[in-house]
Parts: structure tokens; sequence; C-alpha cells
């Protein structure tokens, strides 16, 4: 893609997160007290890279450059959203972890309950707030999609379901099976445990886990910014194959990185044994597979029908998602 020097990526980034930020604080505000509140106050606005958020921006500005307000609460209620699932995830009964970008994890600060109280006040807000901040900005139909998606991206067919296959592969859900057999399409998952485990399975688990809402960042950021369905269906593909680049990143920083970088404890996975990417492949593998797929995504941008100016802050966070040491 041309003219690579004109766009100023740091400076795309800086103005964005700020307006995130701006949002975010304004949508908990202070004028709300008592520990529920504080506590959801904690983990939303404890930084984080906006990676979700800034992905549905710059999905909005490729297709409409000065449409940020319009798909501001999309932004802001997929970093809601991806708030209480690192609450969620923090939990004892799930990654057990005391640290969270930097700082005890919320789980450590407020007490077990409020945790997953504060995960569930944020999920149920989430809908509130898009409902009332997108409603008075689009059509209702596309108030509908967006909610009926977003939904989806979330439940057992999203980010619940990905986690519930990542506790059957790593096989701490061995009395959950039957469960599972119950109200999951995924027989290759559900009859792996650890041993007959494949890369579909791992694909499968990761798109649900991560992918499906970073998918969600991009088509909803596309809908919202006015693309044609086939504009937005090819950036959904952009977020997912983006999505599965990241995870996989992800798991790699769990082995590479460190601390004081990461905010959040390294070494877990391999400690809880975990099924990651870098577990089934190795490091050398996985980093290959990475690149695989930034070319792949490289690809789908290019035949979104948008023009190749307007994909440039797409481009780079594609790139940014890969490089980072966060
Ligand atoms: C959605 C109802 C509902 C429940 C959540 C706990 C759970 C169910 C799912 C776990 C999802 C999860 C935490 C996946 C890991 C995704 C991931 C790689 C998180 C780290 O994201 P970053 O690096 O974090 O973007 P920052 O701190 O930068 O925002």
């Amino acid at each position: 893609m041309e003219n690579k020097t004109s766009f100023d990526f740091k400076e795309f980034v800086s103005w964005r997160r700020e307006a995130v930020e701006s949002r975010l604080r304004h949508y908990l505000s202070q004028d709300n007290p008592g520990q529920l509140w504080e506590s959801m106050r904690y983990s939303v606005l404890s930084g984080g890279k906006r990676l979700r958020a800034l992905l549905c921006l710059a999905a909005a500005e490729s297709v409409n450059f000065l449409c940020m307000e319009k798909a501001l609460p999309c932004a802001c209620a997929i970093e809601l959203v991806h708030a209480m699932s690192l609450i969620h995830d923090d939990l004892p009964c799930l990654d057990n972890d005391a640290f969270r970008r930097g700082r005890p994890s919320n789980q450590k600060v407020f007490g077990e309950a409020m945790a997953v109280l504060s995960g569930d006040a944020l999920l149920a807000y989430v809908f509130e707030l898009l409902i009332k901040e997108l409603g008075g900005q689009v059509e209702a139909s596309t108030l509908l999609a967006v909610v009926e998606k977003f939904s989806r991206a979330l439940g057992p067919n999203g980010m619940v379901g990905g986690q519930v296959e990542d506790l059957v592969l790593t096989g701490l859900a061995p009395d959950i099976k039957h469960t599972v057999n119950l109200h999951m399409k995924s027989p290759d998952i559900i009859n792996a445990g650890n041993s007959g485990l494949d890369s579909k399975a791992l694909e499968s688990m990761h798109s649900k886990k991560t992918g499906a809402l970073i998918a969600f960042a991009a088509w909803s950021g596309a809908t919202v910014g006015g693309a044609t369905p086939t504009q937005a269906n090819a950036l959904e593909h952009f977020g997912e194959v983006l999505g599965l680049a990241f995870q996989i990143t992800d798991d790699l920083l769990d082995i590479t990185g460190d601390i004081k970088e990461l905010g959040k404890t390294p070494g877990k996975d391999q400690a809880a044994h975990k099924t990651t990417w870098v577990s089934y492949y190795g490091i050398d593998k996985s980093k290959e597979y990475v690149m695989e797929l930034q070319m792949i995504a490289k690809k789908i941008l290019v035949g979104s029908g948008i023009k190749s100016d307007s994909l440039l802050p797409l481009e780079s966070l594609l790139q940014y998602a890969v490089d980072r040491m966060n």
C-alpha cells in the first residue's frame, strides 16, 4: 500500500485512545458512588492498549473518515466487555491471576464476589449504553444488527464458548464433557482431550475466545461507518485473522515476555499446563504462522474494495498487534 510516510500511526493512536479514555470515564463517572462502580472503574480505567476500540474506530474511519464520534459508543462498549472478560478471567475458578495491567487484579482488590458482580454489571451496562448512545445515531435496523452480532460474539458461539473449549482442551474441565456435548457443536474438541488435539481445535477455541470480539470490533466499526455489507464482511474477516495472530502473539509473550512489560504474570500458561498454540507447535512455527496470518490479513484488506489510503490505520494496527511487547 503506497503513501505510508504520510500516515502517522502514533498520532492516530494517541488521539483516539484519548477519545476512548475520556468517553469511558464519562460512562463510568464518579457521580456513581459505591463499591460496585468503584470496582467497575478500577478495571475499565486501568489502561490497556485499547486495541479493540482502535480497530473499531479505524474500521469506521476507513469507510467514512469523519465518523469517529459516531463509532465511539461502539468502540467503548467493546472495551467495557473486554474489561469484564479480564475481571472474570482472573477469578480463582479460571486463571486465578493476581496481576492485570500492572496492578493487582480486580478480585485481589475487591474480593471474589465483587469481581463476579462487577463483571456481570459491566456486561448488562454495555447493552444499556449501546442502545442509548448508538440508538440516536444509526437506523434501528443497524442498531439491531450490531446488538445481535455483539451478543453472538460473547455467548456460547463466541467468547464464553471459547473459554469453555479452552477449559476442555486443557483438561481442566473433565467433568463437563457431557454438558458441553449437549450444548456445543465442536465434537473434535470434545473428543480430543490433550492427546487428540489438532490445529482445528486450537483455531476453534481461539477464534471464539479472542477472535470473535476482535472480528466484531472491525465489523461493527465498518457497519456504523456506513460500509456496504461486502466491505463490512471483508473487515470482519480481516478481524478474524488479526484476532488469531494476536492470540498466538499473546501465547508467545507468555513465554518470552517479562512481568514489568506485560503487566501480568508471564509463564502462567506453562505452569497451568495450558494448551496454547506455542505449547502445541513450538515458538518458531508459531512465529512463522503469525507472519503467514499477517500476509493473509493484508490480502483481505486489499480485496475489501476500500481505498488503499484509508486502509493504512488498519494495516498499522495489524502490525502493532503482532509486534507488541505487552
Ligand atoms: C463475555 C460473558 C462473558 C464472559 C467472559 C472469562 C471469559 C468469559 C472469557 C475469557 C476471555 C479472555 C480473557 C481471553 C483472552 C484475550 C486476551 C488475549 C486478552 C488480553 O488482551 P489485551 O492484550 O489486553 O488486548 P489489554 O490489557 O491491553 O486490554
